[in-house]
C-alpha cells in the first residue's frame, strides 16, 4: 500500500485500484467530510478529490469522469474508489474484516441479506423514458423527467461520509459487436455488490476507456439505502428501481439483493439491452439460458437457447451433464443461464452470446445429482459467493434445502439464513427452511466445469433451437416443435409460468410471462412481438423453436411424470434430430410430438402411463387455454397480424382435432 498527497487532497493506492477521499480543505481537516460539515461551496469547491481518485485509476474516459463526478455531488460520497478486477482479494479481505462476508471454507465466502430484501420485487421496478409509446402491460412505464428527479432526490446526500465505489463493465466478451450495447459503469454503495459485479460482469476501466462511441455507456447507480426502513412491501414502500430506458441510465434505491443491486446484470443486460435492441432494430436481449450439444460420434455441434420464468431450470439446463448411458456420446457445453443477446449473422443464422460473466444460481434442490457442475462450479477455491443459505460459523459450511435429502443431524453451530441458531428453534419453528427458497450461490463463468473455451468469443455462436418452457402441471407435453416462426414467437408470448420465489408472489398461481421477460419487459408488447418477428425473420436459416415441460405432474399423487434434471437432454436430442431431418415426430395441432420410439429412453425407466401423458395432447384442456390466451394477448394493442393469424390456425386446429 502507498500513501501520497496530491494537491492538498490524500489519497491511497492499493493494486491497481484508487481511493480518493474528500478533504473539507476549509476546515484544514483530514478526515472526510460529514454531513453539514462543510457549505456547499466548500463542497464543490473540493470536487478535485473525484478527479484525483479517476486520474489515479487511469479512468480516461470524459463523459465517465463527469458521470461519476455529478453522482458524488449528488450523494456526498466521501471517498471515490474505482475497482478493477485485480482487486477482488484486497476487497474480499476488507468485506471480511467488516463482517460483510463470512469465510465459507477456503476461497469460498456467505453473505446475509437484510431479511426483508431476498429477491426482486416486480410493483417496484419501473421502466420510465420520454415517450409514453413505450408504456406497456407490464414494464410499469413512468415519465422519465418525473423518476429522474424522484430518484435524485432518494440518493442526495445517502454517501455522506462514504465510499462510492465505480465499476466500469462490460456486459459481452470484449470485442463483440454488440460491445456498444455493453458498457456501463456502475457507481455503489455496498461493497458486496461490487464483489458481486466482479463475479457477474467483465471490470475494470479498460472496459470504457477505449469506447469506439465514449459516451456509449449505461450510467447505472445503486444506493442501497437504509434497508430496515424503507417500509419493503407497505403502503409507504420507499424502494424504487427504475431503468430509465431512452437516456440509458439505471436508478436503484433499496435494495443490495441480487438484480435489485448488481446492476450490469438484469437492469442493463436485460431490461436497458432489450430496449437498445429494439430501438436499433440489431438484436434481442433475453432471459435465456445458452448451451451447445456436441454429439462426439459425428462431431456435430447444436446450439440452443432457452426462455424459463424465473427459477424455472435455465441455470439446471445450460450446466446439465448428458445422463449416465448417454456420456459416451453426447457432451453439454455451458454459455450462459441468465440471458442471451441474439442477432441475426451475415450467414443467414442467427447468433448468440451470454453477455455475463458468472452465474447467480438458485441453489434449492442443487446437489450432485440433480446438478452436479453447478456444485463443482462453487467448489472451494472458486471464489463463490453464497448469500442467505444456511451457514455454519464453526464449522464453515453451507446447506440449503435439497443439497442433501435431510439436513446436518448435528445442528451445533447451525444458523438459518437469517442467522438464528437452528438448535434455538420452538416446536413451530422446527420445519422452516433453514435457506431461503431464493438462496444462490455467484460465480465466475470460467469456475464452471462444462463452460465451453468458445464462451468468450466475442463472435457468439449460431443458435439451432429456441425453446420456451415454465412450471406447468398439466397440458403441456415434454416437448412440442414449431417450425413456423411467427407460431413460435406465438408460442413464446403465451408462455405460462407458476409463480416462484425468485419474483415475490404466490407459488403454484399461474400467470403469463411473454419469452420469460414479463419482468423485463422494457417497451410495449405488441412492439416486442414485432421485433421478434424482424429479427428471427432476418434469418434465412431461422431455428426451430420448441416449448418443453419439465413439471407436468400426475392428478393424483403429484409425483412428476418426468425425472427431470440431466434426463432433459433426451428432448433437446429429439428437437435437433427433428431439425435435421432424422425424425418425423407425430404432428398435432400444437406442434410436433416425439413418438415413443423416437425418444432416446436408453438408461431411463420410467412408468409407461407416465410416458403416455407427457407424449400426448389434451384438447380439452388445450382449447381452454386457447381462450385464456385470447385475453392475454389483447392486452396487447397494435399486437402483428401475423401472431393473431397464427393464433386463429392453432385454435382451429385444435378444433378440427376434437
Ligand atoms: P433464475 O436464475 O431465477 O432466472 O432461474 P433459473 O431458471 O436459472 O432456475 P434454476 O435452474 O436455478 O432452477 C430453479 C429450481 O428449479 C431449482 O430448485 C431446481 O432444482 C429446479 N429444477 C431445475 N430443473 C428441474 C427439472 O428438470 N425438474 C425439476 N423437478 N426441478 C427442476
Ligand atoms: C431472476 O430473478 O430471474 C434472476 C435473479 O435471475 S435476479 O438477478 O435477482 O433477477
Ligand atoms: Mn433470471
Amino acid at each position: 500500500m502507498t500513501h501520497g498527497t496530491q494537491s492538498g487532497t490524500q489519497y491511497q493506492i492499493w493494486g491497481r485500484s484508487t481511493a480518493v477521499e474528500r478533504v473539507c480543505e476549509h476546515h484544514r481537516q483530514l478526515t472526510p467530510c460529514t454531513p453539514g460539515g462543510a457549505t456547499d461551496e466548500g463542497i464543490r469547491a473540493d470536487m478535485g478529490f473525484v478527479d484525483s481518485a479517476l486520474d489515479e485509476a487511469g479512468l480516461l474516459n470524459p463523459h465517465v469522469r463527469e458521470y461519476v463526478a455529478h453522482w458524488a455531488e449528488v450523494t456526498g460520497a466521501a471517498r471515490i474508489e474505482v475497482v478493477d478486477a485485480a482487486d477482488d482479494a484486497r476487497l474480499v479481505a476488507e468485506a471480511l474484516e467488516a463482517g460483510e462476508l463470512m469465510p465459507a471454507g477456503e476461497g469460498r465466502y456467505y453473505s446475509r441479506s437484510y431479511h426483508k430484501d431476498t429477491a426482486r420485487s416486480e410493483e417496484r421496478t419501473i421502466v420510465a423514458t420520454n415517450d409514453e409509446r413505450h408504456r406497456g402491460q407490464y414494464n410499469n412505464w413512468r415519465p422519465a423527467a418525473e423518476m429522474r428527479e424522484l430518484l435524485t432526490s432518494k440518493m442526495r446526500g445517502q454517501l455522506a461520509g462514504r465510499t462510492m465505489y465505480v465499476v466500469p463493465y462490460l456486459m459481452a466478451p470484449q470485442g463483440s459487436p454488440l460491445e456498444k450495447y455493453a458498457a456501463g459503469v456502475e457507481l455503489t454503495d455496498t461493497r458486496t455488490v461490487v464483489l458481486h459485479m466482479i463475479r457477474m460482469a467483465r471490470v475494470g476501466v479498460s472496459s470504457i476507456n477505449d469506447l469506439a462511441e465514449p459516451d456509449s455507456f449505461v450510467r447505472a447507480v445503486h444506493v442501497a439505502g437504509d434497508l430496515p426502513n424503507l417500509g419493503q412491501g407497505t403502503p409507504e414502500d420507499q424502494r424504487y428501481f427504475v431503468t430509465i430506458a431512452d437516456e440509458r441510465t439505471i436508478l436503484h434505491y433499496g435494495s443490495s439483493y441480487g438484480g435489485n443491486a448488481l446492476l450490469g446484470k438484469i437492469a442493463h443486460g436485460l431490461r436497458q439491452a432489450a430496449f437498445d435492441g429494439f430501438a436499433s432494430g440489431e438484436f434481442l436481449s433475453e432471459q435465456f439460458l445458452l448451451l451447445g450439444i456436441t454429439d462426439k460420434q459425428t462431431g456435430e455441434k447444436h446450439h440452443v437457447v432457452g426462455g424459463f420464468p424465473s427459477a424455472s431450470g435455465k441455470t439446471n439446463l445450460a450446466m446439465t451433464l448428458a445422463p449416465d448411458a448417454l456420456g459416451d456420446r453426447y457432451h453439454v457445453e455451458f454459455y450462459g443461464d441468465d440471458i442471451a443477446w441474439i442477432w441475426p449473422g451475415e450467414d443467414g443464422r442467427l447468433y448468440a452470446f451470454n453477455p455475463e460473466g458468472g452465474v447467480f444460481g438458485v441453489a434449492k434442490d442443487t446437489n450432485e445429482l440433480t446438478n452436479p457442475t453447478a456444485l463443482h462450479s462453487v467448489d472451494e477455491g472458486s471464489g463463490a459467493i453464497f448469500t442467505n443459505v444456511a451457514y455454519n460459523p464453526d464449522t464453515q459450511e453451507v446447506w440449503w434445502e435439497g443439497k442433501t435429502p435431510q439436513p446436518p443431524a448435528d445442528v451445533t453451530g447451525w444458523e438459518d439464513w437469517k442467522g438464528d441458531k437452528i438448535a434455538d428453534r420452538s416446536e413451530s419453528e422446527k420445519d422452516a427452511p433453514w435457506a431461503h427458497p431464493n438462496s444462490r450461490f455467484t460465480t465466475a463463468l470460467s469456475q464452471v466445469p462444462n463452460v465451453s473455451p468458445a464462451y468468450d468469443d466475442p463472435a457468439g455462436v449460431p443458435v439451432d433451437a429456441i425453446i420456451f418452457g415454465g412450471r406447468t402441471r398439466d397440458r403441456e407435453p415434454l416437448v412440442r416443435a414449431i417450425h413456423d416462426i411467427a407460431e413460435g414467437v406465438y408460442d413464446g408470448l403465451t408462455l405460462g409460468a407458476e409463480a416462484t420465489f425468485a419474483a415475490e408472489g404466490v407459488e403454484g398461481q399461474l400467470r403469463y410471462d411473454p419469452m420469460s421477460m414479463r419482468p423485463f419487459m422494457s417497451y410495449a408488447e405488441a412492439d416486442y412481438a414485432a421485433h421478434w418477428l424482424k429479427i428471427v425473420g432476418a434469418a434465412s436459416q431461422p431455428p426451430i423453436f420448441a416449448h418443453v415441460n419439465w413439471f407436468q405432474r400426475d392428478a393424483e399423487d403429484g409425483h412428476f411424470l418426468w425425472p427431470g434434471y440431466r434426463e432433459n437432454l433426451r428432448a433437446l436430442l429429439w428437437l435437433v434430430q427433428l431439425k435435421n431431418g432424422e425424425v418425423k415426430g407425430q404432428t398435432t395441432p400444437v406442434g410436433i410430438i416425439p413418438t415413443r420410439e423416437e425418444l432416446n429412453l436408453e438408461g431411463l425407466e420410467i412408468p409407461d402411463a407416465d410416458l403416455e401423458r407427457i407424449l400426448s395432447i389434451d384438447n380439452e384442456r388445450w382449447q381452454q387455454e386457447i381462450g385464456f390466451r385470447e385475453e392475454h394477448l389483447r392486452q396487447f394493442e397494435g399486437l402483428p397480424e401475423e401472431i393473431w393469424e397464427a393464433h386463429r390456425r392453432v385454435a382451429a386446429a385444435l378444433e378440427d382435432d376434437a
